[in-house]
Parts: C-alpha cells; structure tokens; sequence
C-alpha cells in the first residue's frame, strides 16, 4: 500500500522528528524530547497518557476519523476555547512583577499597613497598556497609557490603577461609554484601528470642553512614550488616606521613573509601529531579562480639607491637577519591576484590576469618576474572566491569608472547609468581623438633593489647559501644534475641525492660529462659549514638561550601532565598554545578522541586519564603518534611512570618518549632534550628549 508522508511519520527505531525535535520513546512508552531539554511524558487534561500526538484515530490510515478519540476531542475542543474577550479598553497590555518598598512610617496619615514599617516589602505586580486599541495593535499609538499597580499588602490587595497623565477627559462616568465609543474604530466601517484620528473621536472630544485639558496631554509627548520604563504614573482621583484615629487626609498618588522622562517624537513613532509593533513590550522584557530592573518613586500630595477649599478648582474634579510647585510630591517608597511573568495569558492577561480593591486606611473621594470606577471594574471582570471566582486565580489572589463565606460559581477553587457557611453559627466555625482591623469607611457626613446636576465648581475647562501649554519648551509646544495639526487633518468634516479651534482659542491664541493656518482654514472661528472666563493668571509649572525632567544620564537607553566589514573593532570595543559604564545598552547592526569580519580580522557579531534595525529603533546611533563598507552602504536605501531618520528625530550621531559618503548620500548636515568617535575623548563626549537624548535646536532645520 502507497504511504503517504503524512500518515506515519515513525521511523523503525521508534522515532519521531518534529520540527527538528527528536522525540524517542521510553521504556514506558513515554515520549522523551532528546533536544532542547528534558520533558515529562504527555497526559491528556484528565492525566490519561497520551501515546500518538500526530495522528487523530481513524479507520483505516485514509478512513474516517473515530468520535471516541478522546485525546483529539479534548485538544481541540480547549483550543476553541482559548480565547476570552479582551479589555473593552486598555486591551493591549505587558505586565511585570516587582515590590514596592516603604521609605518610612507613614502611621500619622495612615492606617495601611504598607504605609507602617520603614524597609517593608510588598510583592507587586503592574500592567500598562494603551486604551483605544485591540490586544493585537502597535504598541507606540498616541494614546494615554494605563498604569495599573497591583499590591499585595498583607491586609488585602490594593489596586492603584492610573494612567500616564494625571487628568481625564470627562468628569462623570456616564459619559465614559460615549467617549470610548468616539475613540475606538468608527462602527460602520471599523478602522482606524487604535488611533484617535478620525471624525468621530474629534467631534465628541469637540463637544466636550470639558475634555480640553486632557487633550493637551494627548496630543503632547506624553501620549508617544519611549518606554513604559520612561513614563509617570498617576492616580488620577484625589483619595483619603485614614490613620488609626479616623482621621482622613486626601491623597493624589505620582510614580516617577527614576530613568527619568523620555518620549520619541510622532513621525518616529509611525516607523516604529511598523517595524516593531512590540517596542514598549519588548523594551520591557528586554531591561527586565538583562537585570536592569525599572523602577519608580511612589510621591503623594497631601492636603487637609482646607486646601481643599482654598484650592483654585475642586479637587473631586478628575480633569485638574494640584501642580507640583503648589503642594510638593512627598517620596514614600519606590516601586522594582524585576520579573517577567511565566506565562502571559495566566498573569497579565488574567490579572483583574479593581479601584475598590483598597486595604484599610486607604478610601475614596466623592469624585465622580472613581464612583463610577468602583462600580464598572467588577462588573467587566464577570464579562471577561467569567465566573465570579476570577480572585481564585493566583494572579488575582491575595497573598495575606483570606477567610470569607463566599462558596461555589463556575470554577470554585476554595470553599469553605466544614460545616459553617454562614455567619452567625452556633459551631464557632468560620472567620467573624473584626472592628478593630476591619475596612471601615470614613465617615464623611453628607446631606443633599438627589440631582443630576455638574457643581459649577467644575466648570473651568480652559485655564489648566493653558496652564499645561505654557509649561512646556518651545520644541515641546511645537509638537502639541503638530501633532493637533495631523489629528485634524484626518478629520473629514470641517466643522469639526474648526470647532476645535475655537476651543484652541480659549488657551493659547499663538496655538489656535498655528493649527488653524496648517490646517488652512482662511478665517478663525471665534472662540468657543466658555462656562466660565479662562483664567490666564496660572503659573507655569517645570514639572509639566518632560524635556525638563529628563534623565541625568543615558542608562536604561540603547545605542544602534551600524557596522561594515572591515570597520575599527578597537572603536566597536570602546564605545561598548562606555557605554556599559554608563549603564546603556548597545545593538550591532550589520549588513548581514551574522555579522562583520573587523579591520583586524576579528569577528562582531551583529543582532539585527540592517533592514530589521533601522535608527528609530534606538536613543542614539553610531556609525563604525570602513570606506569600502560606507560605500557599499550608500547603495542601501535602508541604510540611507537610517541616517536619514536619525537625523530628523534630532538624535546624536556618532561617527567614523569613513561614514561621510553615507552622510552625504543622506543628505544629512553635519551639526553639533554629529561626534566623532575617534578618539576616546570623542567617545565621551559622544556618552555625554547623549544623556541630553536629542539635540531639539536641530528640529527646525529638519521640520517646516
Ligand atoms: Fe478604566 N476601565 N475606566 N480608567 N482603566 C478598565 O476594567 C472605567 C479610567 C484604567 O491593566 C476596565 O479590567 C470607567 C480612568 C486602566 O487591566 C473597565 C471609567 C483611569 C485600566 C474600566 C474609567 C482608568 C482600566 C476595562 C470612567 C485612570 C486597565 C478592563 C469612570 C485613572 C487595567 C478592566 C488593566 C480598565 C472602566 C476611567 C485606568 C471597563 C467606567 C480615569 C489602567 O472596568
């Protein structure tokens, strides 16, 4: 009978070859992996072991496959099941664990006991993600980030979920529906995927003065960050912290990166999306897998009721920040990321965020928002996780021991043990309150007319805004007009466009022209209705800004290095010994992945080849080239761009001599980003210009 190489795929000695596995058979008929590794014999899911994994049973080589073949069934029946619905926002995410650990007693404010001991250490776990794309979109889309913080205190699970800009675009959560619908792909034709450009987004954001503040800082840097490593993070809603006296004091949470701030700029982000449409998570994965841990500064501004009332705006008003330069972000504790997660889908998928997870001595505020938070996040985890069991799950569980009366749903993991299941009970079995250690609310005293009404003490939607705008370097204001450009060129409707304008009007005139001019519309609209006068007395605030709270030195980034046969492997060495010194990391990039043969005939081995690792991958770039080589690469049009878009993105250059064909073929000018690496003063002064990460007074040479 004809064989066809499909039907058996066992050799006569009883073995298999797989994808250039060789599995052999053991004496007990296990099949044991002979490379790569040693493996446990294959069961099915109910531990039955499993003998033929290539071939579903059938009569016959070529007869009908057999319904009783059990192993079959199960394998795809799970398989048809591995899917749960996403996030309906923030679905794409890269999660880590870490600790947090506490600088000093924060006992006078607090009760919590994270807050207690000074040196403590709570295990954490923390999940960014973007908000308006699918779980398979780029990872660098102009979005606000999510940055929500697990911790697993030992009174009970304490969930800070935040994002990356400390304001948010509306004040009450019945509207948070609308303007996700708005955002996400437009429901008749479904794109654009996981951007914000497009008619619907800009037409509610347009309706929605509220939301202006916000949109500063969406169209700002902030929204394109470099890494997830380079971000702050914020709680967003003032809190109360309660010390053991019911006293309450409120609360805005910071976390600032001790890399300090970096963002890459939009036409470089668009590059990186399609050449690396993992770069955050990959970054990540990278500085954690090498030991270069990330970590953050947990900062908190504490206020009394008194600054509350003497503040300029309303402190329950999502959409305001309390500067820095007004109440100082006090450090309480640090946050290490420094462990990827085994499995993706059993922990940063799985794990389920809540705004009411807070342990004692941590409560709400009345913001709008965060009531509504407090209801919505453990409504979505029965949607997606599907059984009310979801903190059974390790991820979700507490680490401190736990006691309840809760018992059985889908997937019940602990049950109560014994008799009792209710409370009281004549077994004295089971857990009781306790008064003492207990979450007890603060008793804040409210009387009132139930009413769908916004305080008016909400009503400013411009001055903080403008405020925001003010803070920023000019190259900082100039993407903010650009990227408002861009967004509202993909706007089809006119009026859409020009609705935004007029609110652009309300915080800076120079801003609202700038985007009127390049959008050109011939005459301005006339500025939006405002509830209220925008004021234009706010002080601008450097914290704002991320060019000035950037980092002191280069660590943490990645130099691309571009190499060619022949090249110094002496200025390879050096600078790679620099920049380890400084705590950087370094990629060789060769015409070929397998490397370069150096002038001194010594082998560099290369990580990416020139098409896969063009410049807007990297923080800064050098070029270590032979004459022949730089020659050879003026030909490549991947190469021409590599200079070509380290150049536009304002990057330092370092360089041979050797490099100016390529240069020239670029049609790059050689300015002060531009350093020669020669020497091993070059080298330095090379590492030294670079901690500034990009070189802006070159920006209008390179931007109209
Ligand atoms: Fe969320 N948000 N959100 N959000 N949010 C969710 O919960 C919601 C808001 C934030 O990595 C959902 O588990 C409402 C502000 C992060 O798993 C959902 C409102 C801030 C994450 C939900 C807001 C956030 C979420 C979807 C308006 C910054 C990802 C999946 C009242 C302070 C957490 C999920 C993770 C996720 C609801 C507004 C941050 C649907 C109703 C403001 C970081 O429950």
């Amino acid at each position: 009978m004809a064989k066809k190489p499909s039907q058996s795929r066992r050799s006569p000695d009883d073995q298999v070859t797989i994808h250039d596995q060789k599995l052999s058979r053991g004496s007990g008929g296990e099949l044991h992996q002979t490379a790569g590794g040693d493996t446990e014999a294959m069961t099915t899911a109910h531990g039955v072991p499993v003998s033929d994994d290539q071939n579903t049973l059938k009569i016959g080589t070529r007869g009908p496959t057999l319904i009783e073949d059990f192993h079959f069934r199960e394998k795809i029946f799970h398989f048809d099941h591995e899917r749960i619905p996403e996030r309906v926002v923030h679905a794409r995410g890269y999660g880590a664990h870490g600790y947090f650990e506490t600088y000093a007693s924060l006992a006078d404010y607090t009760r919590a006991d994270i807050f207690q001991r000074a040196g403590e250490k709570t295990p954490a776990f923390v999940r960014f993600s973007t908000v308006a794309g699918s779980k398979g979109s780029f990872d660098v889309a102009r979005d606000v980030r999510g940055f929500a913080v697990k911790l697993y205190t030992k009174e009970g699970n304490w969930d800070l979920v935040g994002n990356n800009i400390p304001v948010f675009f509306i004040q009450d959560a019945i509207k948070f529906p609308d303007l996700i619908h708005s955002v996400k792909p437009e429901p008749d034709r479904a794109f654009p995927q996981a951007q914000s450009a497009h008619d619907n987004f800009w037409d509610f954001i347009s309706l929605t003065p509220e939301s202006m503040h916000m949109v500063m800082w969406v169209m700002s840097d902030r929204a394109i960050p470099r890494s997830f490593r380079f971000m702050e993070g914020f709680g967003v809603h003032t809190f109360r912290l309660v010390n053991a006296n019911d006293e309450s004091t409120f609360v805005k949470f910071h976390w600032k990166p001790k890399f300090g701030l970096q963002s890459v700029v939009w036409n470089e982000a668009v590059k990186i999306n399609g050449a690396d449409p993992d770069f955050h998570r990959r970054d990540l994965w990278q500085a954690i897998q090498s030991g270069d841990f990330p970590e953050w500064e947990l900062c908190v501004q504490l206020f009394d009721q008194e600054f509350a009332d003497s503040f300029d705006f309303d402190i329950l008003d999502p959409t305001k920040i309390i500067p820095e330069e007004i109440i100082k972000p006090m450090p309480v504790g640090r946050l290490v990321l420094d462990r990827m997660p085994d499995n993706f889908f059993a922990e940063t998928e799985q794990v389920a965020f809540m705004t009411q997870n807070v342990p004692p001595g941590i409560d709400f505020s009345n913001d709008p928002l965060l009531q509504g938070r407090n209801f919505s996040y453990l409504d979505t985890q029965i949607k997606r996780l599907g059984s009310t069991n979801f903190s059974h799950l390790p991820i979700n569980a507490p680490k401190c021991p736990f006691n309840h009366f809760q018992q059985d749903g889908h997937m019940a993991m602990r049950n109560p043990v014994g008799r009792a299941n209710y409370q009281p009970n004549s077994w004295g079995m089971g857990p009781r309150e306790d008064p003492q250690r207990g979450f007890r609310s603060f008793a804040d005293a409210e009387e009132g007319q139930k009413v769908r009404l916004r305080p008016e003490s909400f009503a400013d939607h411009y001055s903080q805004a403008r405020q925001f705008f003010i803070s920023q370097t000019v190259p900082e204001q100039q993407h903010i007009a650009m990227a408002l450009t861009f967004e509202l060129s993909k706007v089809e409707t006119p009026v859409i466009r020009e609705r935004m304008v007029s609110h652009l009007l309300n915080i800076d005139e120079g801003l609202a022209e700038t985007v009127a001019e390049k959008l050109g519309i011939k005459e301005l609209p006339k500025k939006a209705d405002a509830a209220i006068a925008p004021r234009d007395d706010l002080q601008a605030s450097d914290a704002l800004s991320i060019v000035k709270n950037g980092p002191a030195s280069f660590a943490g980034r990645k130099v691309g290095v571009l190499v060619t046969d022949g090249c110094d492997a002496g200025i390879v060495k050096k600078l790679a010994a620099a920049l380890k010194k400084e705590g950087a990391m370094m990629e060789i990039i060769a015409p070929k992945v397998g490397g370069v043969e150096a002038s001194d005939g010594s082998f560099i081995e290369g990580q990416q080849m020139i098409d896969g690792g063009p410049s807007v991958l990297y923080d800064a770039v050098a070029l270590i080239v032979s004459p022949e080589g730089a020659e050879k690469l003026t030909k490549e049009a991947t190469a021409r761009d590599f200079v070509a878009d380290a150049f536009a993105h304002c990057k330092f250059i370092g360089h041979v001599e050797a490099a100016q064909p390529l240069f020239d073929k670029a049609q790059v000018e050689l300015d002060e980003g531009f350093i020669e690496l020669g020497s091993a003063a070059g080298i330095s002064s090379f590492i030294e210009s670079c901690r500034k990460l990009r070189l802006w007074a070159r920006e209008p040479k390179v931007k109209m």
